[in-house]
């Protein structure tokens, strides 16, 4: 079955791909040559992941899934959280990373989550996966594998950020990998093929 993904990321694309089971052909918004941009005019997670399958199902009329994504920090009273991607407004992950350790500093709560809200449409039909993971924000960057936030985030139960791990040992234990793992799941139970 063909799965197009709405995403500009193509990080988002490359740790997706590696977990989709081989009966799943995945497309990305390159391969349809759609570029334009998806205003994200939702005030959650779900809002703004709904908008962009939305966008794309209505253009193409095929099946669709879009990942809305971001890290939420609890002294920060949940930012940057919908509006990870655009925090420093340069559109730079550095700037982003520098932003959030700045408001950081002197904070002795460094507790944080990823979460991951995955909307597919199915044969028209909407459908919404979770996932999340636990975690703080380191004082300085450390790595630089992956992307975004990864050099400031260390999960819960590890001593490494995201940016220390290979993909595979991140997209195990990430907000990602079990938004792709209850799809997954979800797919398979329906013999999809
Ligand atoms: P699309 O909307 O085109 O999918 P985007 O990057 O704008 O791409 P989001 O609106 O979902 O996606 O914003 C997610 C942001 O949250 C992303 O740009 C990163 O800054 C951050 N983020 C999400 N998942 C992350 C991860 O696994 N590691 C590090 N940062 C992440």
């Amino acid at each position: 079955m063909e799965l197009i993904f709405a995403t500009h990321n193509n990080n988002k694309v490359k740790e997706v791909t590696k977990m989709l089971p081989s009966y799943l052909s995945m497309k990305s918004l390159t391969d349809i040559n759609f570029f334009d941009e998806i205003e994200e005019t939702g005030t959650t997670f779900e809002e703004n992941a709904q908008l962009k399958a939305k966008t794309i199902f209505y253009k193409t009329g095929k099946n669709i899934f879009a990942d809305d994504s971001g890290l939420v920090i609890e002294a920060l009273d949940g930012a940057p959280g919908v509006y990870s991607a655009r925090y420093a407004g340069t559109g730079k992950d550095e700037d982003n990373i520098a932003k959030a350790l700045k408001e950081l500093e002197g904070k002795t709560n460094r507790k944080a989550y990823f979460i991951s809200i995955f909307c597919l449409i199915l044969d028209g039909k909407e459908y919404f996966f979770e996932g999340r993971v636990n975690g703080t924000i380191t004082t300085e960057i450390m790595g630089d594998n992956g992307f975004g936030y990864d050099p400031i985030f260390i999960p819960d139960g590890f001593s490494k950020s995201f940016a220390q791990m290979s993909p595979e040992e991140k997209n195990a234990i990430s907000h990602r990998g079990k938004a792709v793992e209850k799809l997954n799941d979800f797919l398979t139970n329906l013999n999809v093929n």
